[in-house]
């Protein structure tokens, strides 16, 4: 497979290789990706140096798979022309997410809608991905009703400023600024930007692409996403109503036996997710699993996961994967 990473020199991107590497994807030859001011730069994969090329010396080489993580500008230019040369886009912007031609993929749940038609495969949101892992399987046999959201998200869903600010602000340095406040002891209701509806971007994303991933549009979705001085991956509060009732028990077994999930559950150990054990894993993590006492067939739990790796990367490649086990490139 001749694979290209566009947006290798990214936050993402760096994450993307890593991943591509741990998983041993077959490449006969690797495109590194990024912006002009970019090309030449030489970074490593498996060991080996490579020098950076820009998007028109990528297309020229025809790959069989470009996976896109460099801004939906750069998507939205570009994708249709990798496409147009006969390689399959897996895109991990939000530029295709919603057009109703591309599918919106996460493996474990819909990669069966994937065909050799589909040149320009969306990737959805990080944290949509982890929010449909734990939902999908309980909504297939309790059927969710309505679903409410809070985030906590880290700093590295920005991208390399915000990282870069939390830093120099925990070390008093002035500099740069990603945010329009301080995010180092504080918290921003506010990820992406602002719509005329009053939500952000990432609020409606999270409202939007589960129905479109799970192919329903009878359940609801209603989100506020929190920015606060994290690292290692975005945390949810979830709150469930389904139409039918169910046991707590049976709950912890369906995300137990789940692919892709993992249950950290157990108060008397103080054992839960968080951010700081979701670094540098693929799983999404559920724990503080519990009934909603104040309303009928309601649940409440809390989901962690690294928002580069099964949220962005991850999800990526084992797209990428599929593709390339079912021969649909
Ligand atoms: P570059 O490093 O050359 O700017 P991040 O989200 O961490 O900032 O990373 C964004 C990624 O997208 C980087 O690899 C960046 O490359 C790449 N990128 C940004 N703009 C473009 C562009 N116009 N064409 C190609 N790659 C781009
Ligand atoms: C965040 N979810 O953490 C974003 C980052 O739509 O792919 C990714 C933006 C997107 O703010």
């Amino acid at each position: 497979m001749i694979v290209a990473v566009v947006g290798a020199t990214g936050m993402v991107g760096e994450v993307m290789l890593k991943v591509l590497a741990e998983r041993n994807f077959p490449i006969t030859e690797l495109l590194l990706v990024a912006s002009e001011r970019s090309v030449g730069k030489k970074l490593e994969y498996k060991g080996q140096e490579y020098s950076v090329i820009s998007l028109a010396e990528a297309v020229a080489k025809k790959p069989h798979i470009a996976i896109f993580s460099a801004g939906g500008d750069t998507s939205l230019e570009w994708a249709p022309k990798f496409a147009e040369a006969g390689t399959t886009v897996v895109d991990n912007s939000s530029a295709w997410r919603m057009d109703p031609t591309k599918k919106l993929v996460v493996p474990e749940i819909n990669a069966d809608v994937l065909t050799r038609e589909d040149k320009i495969i969306a990737n959805p949101n990080c944290s949509t991905i982890q929010l449909v892992m734990a939902l999908a399987p309980l909504h297939r046999k309790y059927k969710m009703k309505r679903v409410l959201v809070s985030t906590y998200q880290s700093v590295s869903g920005t991208g390399v400023k915000a990282v870069r600010q939390l830093e120099n602000e925990m070390a008093g340095i002035d500099g740069e600024m990603a945010y329009p406040y301080p995010i180092n002891r504080n918290a921003l209701p506010h990820c992406d930007v602002f719509l005329e509806n009053g939500y952000t971007k990432e609020e409606m994303k999270l409202a939007r692409e589960p129905q479109k991933i799970l192919d329903d549009r009878s359940f609801s979705v209603s989100a506020t996403a929190v920015r606060i001085p994290t690292a290692g991956g975005h945390s949810e509060s979830v709150n469930v109503e389904f139409e039918n009732d169910f046991e707590l028990g049976d709950v912890r077994r369906i995300l137990n036996d789940t692919p892709g999930v993992t249950v950290q559950d157990n108060p008397d150990t103080n054992t839960y997710p968080m951010p700081i054990y979701a670094h540098n894993k693929d799983e999404v993590f559920v724990g503080r699993i519990r009934r909603d006492e104040t309303q009928r067939n309601t649940l409440n739990m809390w989901i962690v996961a690294d928002n580069l790796r099964k949220g962005a990367a991850t999800n990526a490649v084992q797209i990428a994967e599929y593709l390339v086990a079912n021969k649909l490139v």
